[in-house]
């Protein structure tokens, strides 16, 4: 299944905090940044001053020379901070894959989340709603497959923009764009690029890559799978251990569900296993098939509360695999489990807890018969049926 990733950037950033302070402010060429009078450079620019072909970086002196009726003001960093912080904690309440990067932007990986909204695109109307209510500010967002055109789209949309690249269609959108829109392109390379005849992104996509690579090394690999729109990049939530998987290869494809069921139980109590031992909870699913044609599907849910019993990530993984298994009638060849977005250390107990006690005595009591006589030693009424046909990875 194809991934969701947001692309988010808000607009104007400074600018926009500074003009919630002081309405005053708003829908005038406002610029914040070092003093025109003392070499100083601008930090944002408000959209009412870019047509004066004002932009970050430049010096401020240029800027009131090109915008003389620009209003300049200094820069207030904790305003930034505390803003940047609502922000962010706006973007975890829709997905816990979340990667800032910056104080103004950030990457969001919303596949399996967005159901409840009916689709990406709903969702993220759902969240520039809350930014707007909340922080009275604008964002920008791109949806794609993966980070680099998620990233280009969001770009391209400003202000309060909305850009959906769908699935497949991304070379076709990055076909026209000039080379300079492309991340990693800076003005060096892009002045080496134009000296081989590359102006745009698709010609960048159609150049050997053996070319590239004797001009640009690994950045060339990089930059021409970026242009092909090849980018499995993860969204790494900074501070979590990414992920735990196990996975299976069978050593004859199967259709039959109690085997596959059986066998997704095992690895799941393998992985959770670990899972406490880290002494960590999971608040992301996923399992992923492949079948006999090579094609490999993933399938992802984010748990409302996060979790180290088995019984539960099971649960949701053997509905991921009846829905899967009911979209596409293929024999399988491997299964395998992941689970992400760990959190660490220090469990709450929640008052409906009760009812999971003791799941957790028992995978507590599995753990150490399993970790003292290897995984086969025992196992629950769900993993017997596995035994034969499986090869490890
Ligand atoms: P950006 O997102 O690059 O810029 P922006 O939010 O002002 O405008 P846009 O609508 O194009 O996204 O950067 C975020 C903030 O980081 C910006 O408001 C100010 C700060 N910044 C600098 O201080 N110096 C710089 O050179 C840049 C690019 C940004
Ligand atoms: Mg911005």
């Amino acid at each position: 299944m194809a991934r969701y990733i947001f692309h988010i950037d808000l607009d104007a950033f400074f600018v926009s905090v500074e003009q919630v302070l002081n309405p005053e402010l708003k829908g005038k060429p406002v610029i914040v940044g070092g003093d025109p009078e003392r070499r100083g450079v601008v930090a944002s620019a408000a959209y009412e001053a870019r047509p004066f072909g004002i932009h970050a970086g430049m010096p401020s002196s240029t800027a009131r020379r090109l915008c003389p009726q620009a209003i300049f003001i200094g820069s207030h960093f904790s305003l930034y901070r505390d803003a940047s912080a609502k922000f962010m904690k706006i973007l975890g309440d829709f997905s816990p894959h979340i990667e800032p990067l910056g104080l103004d932007e950030a990457y969001l990986d919303v596949t399996g989340c967005e159901e409840p909204y009916g689709s990406p695109r709903q969702l993220v109307l759902a969240i520039k709603d809350r930014i707007n209510k909340e922080l009275k500010i604008t964002a920008s967002v791109g949806i794609a497959t993966c980070k680099v055109v998620a990233k280009i789209a969001s770009d391209l949309c400003k202000p309060d923009g909305l850009l959906e690249i769908a699935p497949g269609e991304e070379q076709a959108f990055l076909n026209p764009l000039p080379i300079a829109k492309l991340p990693g392109v800076g003005k060096k390379t892009e002045q080496a690029l134009k000296e081989m005849g590359i102006t745009t992104i698709g010609a960048l996509a159609k150049l050997p890559l053996d070319t590239i690579n004797r001009r640009f090394g690994a950045t060339g690999t990089v930059l021409h799978s970026y242009a092909s729109g090849l980018d499995d990049r993860e969204v790494e939530t900074p501070g979590e251990a990414k992920s735990i998987s196990q996975e299976l290869t069978f050593t004859h494809d199967t259709f039959d569900r109690n085997f596959l069921e059986a066998n997704l139980h095992n690895l799941c109590q393998e992985v959770c296993q670990d899972l406490r031992t880290q002494s960590k909870r999971t608040k992301c699913v996923a399992i992923k098939l492949r079948y006999a044609d090579f094609k490999t599907i993933t399938r992802q849910v984010t748990l409302q509360e996060a979790s180290d019993v088995t019984r539960v990530v099971f649960t949701t993984a053997q509905q991921l695999l009846s829905k899967a298994l009911a979209q596409r009638e293929e024999p399988v060849r491997l299964i395998g489990i992941r689970i992400s977005s760990l959190i660490g250390e220090g469990k709450q107990l929640s008052i409906f807890d009760s009812g999971t006690a003791r799941p957790e005595h028992l995978d507590k009591a599995i753990d150490k018969i399993r970790s003292k006589y290897g995984s086969t030693a025992i196992k629950t009424g769900n993993g017997i049926f596995s035994e034969s046909n499986q090869e490890r990875l």
